[in-house]
């Protein structure tokens, strides 16, 4: 749609940046920290770029009140961090360790100290692997009750200083990669009737997660974070039209509309029947999605990309483990599912070094989408570009950044004059930190921190680059200058 005048971003909208407790952290086992399933996975040979694992990360643990200093002085008005369940109880479930939660009772004052919003994501990624060992974790449904009472905890202790959570970073990331790719933890491939089993657990977990916090706290607002690349049909052939539309009911609404509408779109359902993959789902399971969908407050969005889908032939490509963790330009597979769709690039648009399609445009898509089809409000809880910074004089020169999120924050303001109810907007991410399978050489920080791959590398120094000094201003001008 096009708008003569743009009436800008709303008033007291959330300016933000965005991290993960595994990826910033480190303190890998300070302070009586258990084991996550990525403390161990990395351990694997392989299965990360040169071996790099979050032990020290960017060292967030023990620094993050310089890192919140320079959130304040950039006038950030929200931080999104995640909790790291192996903090808060080591065995997953039993004995609470209180120095896990003081951690985050500090960094929760911390940012109030300086009128930065928390935005709390719950799960993101960081599976104590003490559940993994006792029951598989998510493959076994006992873990829909200790998720609940992990993330009980957090709601009663910080519930009355945090108003944003996130139950869930991602779902349909982590389960695919894990189920399917085998390049996440547990590292299986193509399970696909326990990709879905998973995923349900999941849906569950979320789904009292929310249900608790509402009765906890009435005035909270939450949603779950998912990853969302819309899709464009390759052309106007019908049959490409319908691979989007295969795609998008069994790569997005599959999720989102468990998130929103509390139930599984149908024609994904009756494929999955007719493969024999469908979840198993106890008795009251729907009513509890559809009860916690009505007291979801916005749907989160993950935006990095758009894709392109392509009729795929029952005999044409599926999917592969294998992904651009180098940051060699164009080496990237295109995937698909046999009888439905495949994924080539698009021709239209450039890309990352890491091969992920840059498309300002797609963000407005994704919340032109949400709005038509949810009528939620919208946190952008992810956005940003992994790339490689230079150090120069001291200095970090990242025009790219800066016009990847400029074009970014300009279809946004767009997306607010179609009438979208956006709420808030976090890059990715606030400092440098661990890229999870592309280590430390792919950088999204407005803060750049001194490290390499080496765990001994660097002094882990903070230096704010340009695209910190710009963000600045969009502050500031709520969006006005950017
Ligand atoms: C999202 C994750 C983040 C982050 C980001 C960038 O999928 O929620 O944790 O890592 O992607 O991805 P990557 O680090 O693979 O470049």
């Amino acid at each position: 749609m096009y708008f003569k005048e743009t009436k800008g971003f709303p008033e007291g909208f959330l300016w933000g940046s965005a991290s993960a407790a595994y990826q910033v952290e480190g303190g890998w086992d300070a302070d009586g920290k258990g084991v996550s399933n990525w403390d161990k996975f990395v351990r694997i040979p392989g299965k990360t770029f040169k071996a790099t694992t979050g032990d020290k990360a960017v060292d967030h643990y023990h620094r993050f009140k310089e890192d919140v200093k320079l959130m304040a002085e950039m006038g950030l008005k929200t931080y999104r961090f995640s909790i790291a369940w192996t903090r808060i109880y080591p065995q997953g479930n039993g004995e609470v360790n209180e120095a896990g939660l003081k951690f985050y009772d500090d960094l929760i004052d911390e940012l109030l100290k300086y009128g930065i919003e928390p935005m709390v994501t719950v799960y993101h990624w960081d599976m104590p692997q003490a559940l993994e060992d006792e029951y598989h974790g998510w493959e076994n449904r006992k873990i829909v009750d200790d998720y609940v009472n992990y993330a009980t905890t957090l709601f009663k202790r910080y519930g009355n200083r945090v108003k944003y959570w996130i139950t869930m970073n991602e779902q349909n990331i982590f389960i695919s990669f894990g189920w399917l790719k085998g390049m996440h933890p547990p590292g299986k491939e193509n399970d696909m009737k326990m990709f879905y089993q998973v995923n349900h657990h999941a849906n569950m977990a979320h789904a009292y997660t929310v249900l608790v916090l509402k009765e906890l706290y009435p005035e909270a607002k939450v949603g779950a974070s998912f990853a969302y690349s819309p899709c464009y049909a390759y052309d106007r052939k019908p049959e490409n039209a319908m691979a989007k539309a295969d795609y998008d009911d069994l790569q997005n609404y599959w999720w989102m509309d468990v998130y929103a509408y509390g139930r599984y779109p149908r024609s994904a359902w009756a494929y999955l029947e007719s493969q024999g993959v469908t979840p198993d789902i106890m008795e009251g399971d729907l009513e509890v999605l559809k009860k916690a969908a009505t007291q979801v407050d916005f749907m989160g969005v993950n935006y990095y990309q758009t894709c392109v889908a392509e009729f795929n032939d029952i005999d044409g490509v599926g999917m592969t483990n294998t992904m651009n963790t180098t940051g060699k330009k164009g080496t990237a597979e295109v995937q698909g599912v046999p009888g439905l769709y495949k994924n080539p690039a698009n021709d239209f648009l450039p890309t990352t070094d890491w091969d992920w399609t840059i498309d300002p445009m797609g963000i407005r898509m994704c919340c032109r989408d949400i709005t038509s089809r949810y009528a939620l409000p919208i946190v952008i809880s992810e956005n940003g570009l992994g790339a490689f910074d230079k150090v120069e004089d001291g200095q970090i020169h990242d025009p790219y950044r800066i016009a990847y999120l400029k074009a970014h924050i300009e279809e946004l303001k767009k997306a607010c004059d179609d009438g979208c109810q956006v709420w808030a907007y976090c890059t990715w991410s606030y400092t440098d930190l661990l890229s999870w399978l592309n280590g430390y050489q792919k950088r999204y920080g407005f803060v750049y921190v001194d490290r390499e791959e080496d765990e001994n590398s660097g002094t882990l120094n903070r230096i704010p680059k340009d695209s910190y000094y710009w963000y600045k201003k969009v502050i500031e001008t709520n969006g006005k200058e950017l």
